[in-house]
């Protein structure tokens, strides 16, 4: 396949092989496109290098990257830079709450807890469009992964969710950003997938079986449906669409 052949593409947020990130890999892969990849963690780095050689994948820079720090960012596609010069696209998979505020009543999230949910998950995407965009000098495509709880109430979502509204909102501001610059920003908002981040929202197992039940598809959402969608508005396919939020849900968000 050849979509995305000389296309460098940045993917942030593989923590093992149940990450969406993962999952968005192997479909830019099999596109034919070049990976960097950003881990916040020494230990994430390793299970990387090893899933890449099992998958004989080969990565043209893996980089550290702490979202929830500015310098951390700068230096990060600063290096990015120097290894591969010009990037055509970012996949942004991060998100972190505090455990404790993803379950009981929205209205006791601590104001720590509703900054830091805010912090990693909805200012890290400003903040990487920013270093990403001066990078990005022949255009290209930025996406985010988000989820319902944006929209609607989901029980035990609750930070998270408010967190959410906002990174689909800046997807929005940042499509007008950089529109100009020939740069798209998209977000996919996925069903319940069984990955590390899920396991901390309670009640998780119940928004799965829902999906079956009610979901006009049927069937559970896996990571490789949200790296086909996620490959789609990075290439060339969506080069009409910006500012958009694409469901990969099973078709659950229409239902009522
Ligand atoms: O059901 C699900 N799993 C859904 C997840 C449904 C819809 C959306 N999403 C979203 C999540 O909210 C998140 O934005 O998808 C994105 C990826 O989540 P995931 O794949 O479910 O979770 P996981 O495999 O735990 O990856 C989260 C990453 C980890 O990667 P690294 O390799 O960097 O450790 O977010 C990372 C986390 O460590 N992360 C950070 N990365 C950089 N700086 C930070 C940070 N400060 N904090 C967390």
């Amino acid at each position: 396949n050849s979509l995305m052949k000389d296309k460098n593409i940045v993917v942030m947020g593989v923590a093992n092989n149940r990450s969406i990130a993962w999952g968005i890999t192997k479909s830019l892969h099999n596109a034919g496109a070049n990976l960097i990849f950003t881990n916040r963690q020494e230990r994430s780095k390793q299970k990387l290098e090893k899933m890449l050689a099992e998958n004989d994948i080969e990565a043209k820079a893996i980089v550290s990257c702490d979202v929830s720090d500015d310098d951390s960012i700068v230096k990060a596609f600063q290096e990015i830079g120097e290894k591969v010069g010009t990037i055509h696209g970012l996949v942004h998979s991060v998100a972190f709450a505090n455990r404790d505020e993803l379950k009981g009543e929205y209205a006791d999230t601590s104001r720590e807890g509703y900054l830091l949910a805010q912090d990693i998950s909805a200012y890290s995407l400003v903040a990487v469009t920013r270093e990403a965009k001066k990078l990005m000098t022949e255009g290209g495509g930025i996406v985010t992964q988000t989820y319902l709880g944006a929209e609607r109430v989901v029980p035990n979502y609750n930070v998270m969710g408010v967190a959410k509204a906002a990174l689909e909102a800046s997807v929005r501001y940042l499509a007008e950003d950089v529109g100009k610059y020939g740069i798209r920003v998209n977000a996919v908002s996925a069903g319940p997938i069984r990955t590390l981040s899920a396991k901390g929202v309670s009640g998780f197992n119940e928004k799965m079986s829902v999906i079956e039940e009610k979901a006009p598809l049927r069937r559970q959402i896996d990571q490789d449906q949200v790296g086909d969608a996620t490959l789609f508005l990075l290439s060339e396919m969506a080069r009409g669409v910006t500012g958009e939020v694409l469901h990969v849900d099973s078709g659950f968000h229409i239902v009522a």
